[in-house]
């Protein structure tokens, strides 16, 4: 993943020499984007937003609750770390798991976390953007087991229809009723059961990548854009596990642990300008969460190459010479706007 988010910020980074007259004299600084397809900096598309649930540990009482904190499969399973146990409450700040521990800094906050509430089989977690942006990959990171189940989903269209990106279960037969790692229909979306597994009972990571490391692909191209375009994000945790050292401990079998908790929920991605921005601002709508936060990632595009809208998604006044353009990621054309 590292290589891969490595390539794709060295393409839109790529220059190519741009001739002196393509630069409108009088224009502001083009930094990043002189002569070249830039974009803004990749970030959290879920820090300082607002992550809904549908439910949370402790919001009506005090709720105890167990967990395990076995990170690793132990080579013999009667070394099973036993269980700790804790309360939460949400009207308690230092006992509350809101959906935001989730979104926070997880180098800030490595520690904080979201927890259902008890005995739920089903949650949804979702995030709604303001407007459109590029998402590129999906990390999780779960404070319970992971589930045995789950799906990944995204909407284009502030939420009116939504498509399945990809499938996630220790059995995607069973589940699912398709085959590991082959296609579905149209959508292409995959099943896995890579990050399934019961083993690590805490820090279990879940990772989707929306292009394949092995893709070249203009990042500013339809295809791409098609691919990478969001307005919500939709995760629908399936299928609770228990972590298998509950089984080892004798009288373990009633502890409360059938919650999901997740530390970080990390949605990356970019304001989307096609190729012809280094920077955003907040677009309207944009409602901040309570979370204070330097890193936001904002939506609508200061546009450079003569481009406007707030995603340079046309040529700007007296800038129609060509017909509009996206810059090429692959080669770092910028197709600038020409003057009339
Ligand atoms: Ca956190």
């Amino acid at each position: 993943m590292r290589l891969w988010t490595l390539l794709v910020i060295i393409r839109m980074c790529t220059s190519s020499p741009l001739s002196e007259t393509s630069m409108p004299k009088g224009s502001p600084p083009e930094s990043r984007c002189a002569g070249r397809a830039c974009n803004p900096r990749m970030g959290n598309l879920a820090q300082g937003r607002v992550l809904s649930t549908q439910s949370v540990c402790g919001s009506n009482s005090s709720e105890p609750f167990c967990f395990y904190k076995q990170t690793v499969e132990p080579r013999i399973r009667e070394s099973c770390s036993a269980a700790q146990c804790s309360k939460c409450n949400s009207a308690i700040p230092s006992q509350a798991h809101p959906p935001s521990a989730m979104s926070d800094s997880s180098f800030r906050y490595p520690d904080t976390w979201w927890q259902s509430a008890e005995g739920v089989k089903e949650e949804t977690l979702q995030l709604d953007l303001e407007t459109e942006f590029l998402f590129t990959h999906l990390i999780l990171v779960f404070r319970s087991p992971r589930p045995a189940a789950m799906m990944l989903e995204r909407s284009q269209d502030h939420g009116h229809t939504w498509k399945t990106l990809g499938y996630f279960a220790r059995d995607c037969e069973d589940v699912f009723g398709l085959a590991e790692g082959s296609p579905v229909g149209e959508s292409g979306a995959t099943c896995t059961s890579k990050y399934s597994g019961a083993f690590p009972c805490a820090r279990g990571e879940v990772i989707y990548r929306a292009l394949s490391p092995w893709h070249s692909v203009d990042p500013y191209g339809p295809a791409a854009q098609d691919q990478l375009m969001i307005t919500n994000l939709r995760v629908r945790l399936l299928q609770r596990q228990l972590c298998p050292c509950q089984n080892k401990h004798p009288g373990a079998a009633v502890l409360p642990t059938d919650h999901y908790a997740i530390y970080d929920f990390i949605v990356k991605g970019s304001c989307l300008c096609n190729g012809h921005a280094d920077q955003c601002v907040p677009a309207s709508g944009f409602q901040h969460s309570q979370q204070k936060t330097n890193n936001m990632v904002h939506g609508k595009c200061v546009c450079r190459h003569n481009t406007a809208g707030d995603h340079c998604e046309r040529c700007a006044p007296l800038y129609n010479d060509q017909p509009w353009q996206a810059a090429n990621g692959i080669i770092g054309t910028p197709h600038v706007c020409q003057s009339e």
